[in-house]
């Protein structure tokens, strides 16, 4: 039972109008495994039950790269002839009714580098045992129905060498545990929740642990107990404040307490994603739960936050409520990710995280749903579903819950959310049932908010006011139009919100009174678009007014605003909300990029303007400096080139290059003197007060360094003196990008104080990466032969080789497209190992169509170059083929 796919051969597509209820379900599941690392032992008895509206269908259970012993049916063992077993399953005919059935499979753990199923983390002599099973490993474990809608209650076996695995973990709560001949041990575990299969999780190995309590506000006592390896369980202790801070707040915010007797965490360094929430039993990526001073930087502990809030807040969104089938995957992760976000708005900075994440939604989604790649938030069809954990799923999702949350209101989502959470407790739910339920809690029909999850691509929002000091009135007039996406040639109006206020030409917001509306005291009000083109007349406006648009980025939009400088000025100086502030001077900087690179060089009125405002940010105490560091970080340059055709990525980034000497040089002076004033007070501090200012005097260091190459010998200080991770990687990074004098030496020394610390030299390799100039790409290839760099380890892979695609545009699209080779050797190489991480940097190739046509060309050879290859995953297969088709 094992198999590969070609391209030709890829993995037919599934379709969402197919879905048809599961003619089998199981009720209870019993794993026995005998555990060993070469040769495991699965003997399972799934409690199977036909519906008798489907008695016609045989029993086929999914079962891959498994060894199958035997099969039973009631205990009694089937001969060769009375089940069919093929590459992917395995069918029993002729069952009818209620039946276990059993299975005896092997398998070798110790072989399985997809990292899905049952794999190794570590040495073959030292490393531990552990599962993932999202979306479709479970089958690689034991023959079973894999599909999220089948939910069963388990109970599982672990036996094992007592010596080298003397913890022994799955889902749910222990249930005994005692001593067999020859040095073996043995373990049950109980889990009283129903569950798919994708949330089943086991581990086995020698880690050490810290734990702590909780007691829910329904009075349960829980044990939180997190486990690492011995060199990393002293870093655990930020995670462990981390979920009891996430537990409380679910409480708090949403009302949701956790439900067993023990919740356990468990790292490792070999992991494709994040993290995992398996029911009780989360397993994290130890990038995303490892920090303390001295190995983690501002931006980990953030993330750490940020990861084990999302985990934990699944166990409600995703495991007590799951999904019908994988094209509702954004039910489960549209929706965390907005819990998660409140969570750290709550908790650490909202206009910070709210920036942040918009970000990450135009450098990564907006470039998406423009490429070849788009696809609706739910996807209609599918050949590989591990290809869509994506930015869509993800970000997009989470942006249309935000949009609800917008909408309905914090009371009105609560209520929504809450009966959403009652009514489909312990079962599989679809976006219908979603809506549906938030819906009937506001008495409102929102079904037109599917079409937000049924239509890709990003809409196009104009926002066009026009006062009328007669009438003293102002007509804010929004039109939408969605452009055409790969798959999708017509689009329909959405349901858009557009938060809004009205500044005067001090920044204070006026009341808003809108025309045939009662007059209210409110200074911000959601208009809700939801057609091509509305306009909203406000009254009582004796003068023309500054509009606050889309405030908050209440919807996901690209915002184009008839708007000029001086307005823009006013919002980043006054707008009472956060993000606008810093949107007005993105927004002013993205003018300035487009000049650039249009005339050569920015507009001195426009620079003037906006170097205004950034000065007035600098010297303002009371602006927050790490939004003040915001403001002054332009846009990566894959984002400033969205919606660009005939990408020269050289003439950007000089461009951008340009832009920010220009600001620099301008604002010198108050850099020079915030550095100043920022330094050296915060040592070793993490609270967010000491973060800030570092994030802050981190941008006025790497800004003052691109306007005068004499303060590189600030960062040369800086990195001598820093006494924390953040403060010595931000000079480093300064340091290798303006080629310093003496820095190969320094990043030797860096290498060697952190050598064994694999996440620390992950950050090594990145900084190495992502320097802004073509000979990065000799040293990343000199650094994949580093021996802390493994081919077969996705953090370095992502460290090194993501990073390098990624966000280092100007060395990946090199004009003799050496960057493009490069990737296409790495890729080819990865597929054999872990095809997920191959697909996914092969998703780098995605806006090849956008570039002018010497690149288009050169990225379109190597991606011909892969397609032709024999032997390729079916997850790389899916997405070089959408790519080129
Ligand atoms: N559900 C996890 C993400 C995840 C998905 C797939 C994985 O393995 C292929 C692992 C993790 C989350 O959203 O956190
Ligand atoms: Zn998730």
């Amino acid at each position: 039972m094992s198999s590969t796919a070609s391209l030709d051969g890829a993995k037919p597509p599934v379709f969402l109008r197919d879905y048809c209820a599961p003619a089998w379900r199981i009720r209870e599941i019993e794993l026995e495994i005998d555990l060993d690392p070469a040769a495991t032992l699965v003997v399972s008895r799934l409690a199977v039950e036909q519906d008798p509206a489907q008695a016609d269908v045989e029993l086929v259970l999914d079962a891959e790269h498994l060894e199958l012993l035997e099969v039973s049916i009631d205990a009694r063992v089937l001969g060769a002839d009375e089940y069919r077993a093929s590459a992917q399953t395995l069918t029993i005919p002729g069952l009818r009714g209620r039946s276990v059935v059993g299975t005896r499979v092997r398998i070798a753990p110790e072989k399985n580098t997809a990292l899905q199923g049952l794999y190794l983390s570590g040495s073959r002599d030292a490393g531990f045992l552990l599962t993932q099973c999202e979306a479709e490993g479970f089958r690689r474990i034991t023959p079973s129905i894999d599909r999220p809608d089948v939910l069963a209650r388990y109970t599982v076996t672990l036996r094992a060498d007592r010596a080298r695995f003397p913890l022994l973990l799955a889902n749910g709560n222990a249930d005994g545990a005692g001593e067999l001949d020859g040095g073996r041990h043995w373990a049950r575990f109980v889990d009283p929740y129903p569950k798919p299969s994708y949330l089943f999780a086991l581990v086995a190995g020698n880690l050490e642990h810290i734990e702590d309590e909780f007691v829910t506000a329904e009075g349960r006592r829980v044990r939180l107990v997190i486990h690492a390896e011995t060199d990393a369980i002293g870093h655990c202790g930020w995670a462990m404040q981390c979920l009891k801070m996430a537990m409380r707040w679910d409480e708090q915010r949403f009302g949701r307490c956790y439900d067993l007797d023990v919740f356990h965490i468990v790292a490792t360094h070999d992991f494709t994603m994040g993290a995992m929430e398996n029911k009780g039993l989360n397993i994290f990526n130890a990038k995303y739960l490892l920090a303390d001073p001295e190995h983690a930087t501002d931006d980990d502990y953030r993330h750490v936050l940020a990861v084990v809030g999302h985990e934990y807040f699944h166990n409600w969104s995703g495991n007590r409520v799951t999904c019908r089938d994988w094209f509702q995957l954004s039910l489960k992760e549209g929706l965390t990710v907005y819990r998660e976000q409140e969570f750290e708005a709550d908790l650490a900075s909202r206009t910070l995280r709210r920036i942040e994440d918009v970000r990450v939604l135009w450098r990564a989604q907006f470039a998406e749903d423009a490429g070849p790649l788009a696809h609706p938030v739910r996807p209609d069809r599918y050949s590989e579903i591990n290809n869509f954990y994506t930015a869509t799923v993800y970000e997009k999702g989470a942006e249309i819950v935000r949009m609800l949350g917008v909408v309905l209101g914090a009371k009105g989502f609560r209520r929504g959310l809450d009966l959403y959470f009652e009514r489909h407790d312990g079962s599989a739910a679809t976006v219908e049932d979603f809506l549906a339920a938030l819906g009937d809690a506001n008495a409102l029909d929102l079904s037109a908010w599917l079409a937000w999850y049924a239509q890709s691509g990003t809409p196009d929002l104009r926002a066009s006011g026009r006062h009328d000091a007669q009438r003293r009135c102002y007509e804010l007039t929004l039109t939408q139009r969605t452009p055409r996406t790969s798959g999708q040639p017509r689009k329909q109006a959405l349901p858009v919100p557009v938060a809004v206020a009205l500044l005067d030409a001090d920044g204070r917001p006026l009341r808003l009174h809108l025309d045939g509306e009662p007059a209210t005291a409110a200074h911000e009000r959601v208009l809700l678009l939801t057609s091509d083109s509305a306009t909203f007349r406000f009254i009582d406006v004796a003068r023309p007014p500054v509009a606050s648009v889309l405030r908050g980025y209440s919807a996901p939009v690209r915002l184009e605003q008839a708007i000029d400088a001086a307005a823009l000025a006013v919002q980043a100086r006054h707008d009472s909300d956060g993000f606008n502030r810093w949107f007005a001077t993105d927004t002013l900087a993205r003018r300035l990029f487009a000049q650039a690179l249009a005339s050569g060089e920015p507009d001195p009125a426009l620079l003037a303007t906006h170097v205004r405002c950034l000065d007035g940010a600098l010297r303002d105490p009371a602006v927050d400096p790490a939004l003040a560091a915001e403001m002054l970080t332009l846009a990566d340059a894959g984002s400033l080139a969205d919606g660009l055709a005939d990408i020269d990525p050289e003439a950007v980034h000089q461009a951008r290059a340009q832009v920010e000497r220009a600001l620099a040089i301008a604002l010198a002076e108050p850099l020079l003197a915030r550095y100043h004033e920022l330094s050296g007070s915060d040592g070793t501090a993490v609270d967010l007060a000491a973060q800030a200012r570092r994030r802050l005097r981190n941008a006025c260091l790497a800004a003052l360094c691109r306007a005068d190459p004499r303060h590189v010998d600030l960062a040369r200080t800086q990195r001598a003196q820093a006494c924390n991770l953040t403060d010595r990687l931000a000079a480093l990074s300064v340091l290798v990008n303006a080629r310093a004098d003496g820095v190969d030496p320094m990043l030797d020394a860096f290498a060697q104080r952190y050598a064994g610390d694999a996440l620390v030299l992950d950050k090594w390799f990145s900084v190495q990466a992502t320097e802004a100039d073509p000979r990065a790409l000799a040293r990343v290839e000199a650094l994949t032969a580093h021996a802390a760099f493994r081919w077969t380890n996705p953090n370095n892979v992502y460290a090194l080789i993501g990073a390098f695609t990624l966000r280092n545009p100007r060395a990946f699209h090199r004009a003799d497209g050496a960057g493009y080779r490069f990737l296409a050797q790495a890729i080819t190489r990865i597929d054999s190992v872990t095809p997920q991480v191959a697909a996914r940097l092969a998703t780098s190739f995605g806006a090849w169509r956008k570039y002018e046509p010497v690149r288009r060309a050169l990225m379109r050879h190597e991606l011909e170059g892969i397609a032709a290859r024999n032997g390729l995953s079916p997850d790389l297969g899916d997405i070089v083929g959408r790519t080129l088709a």
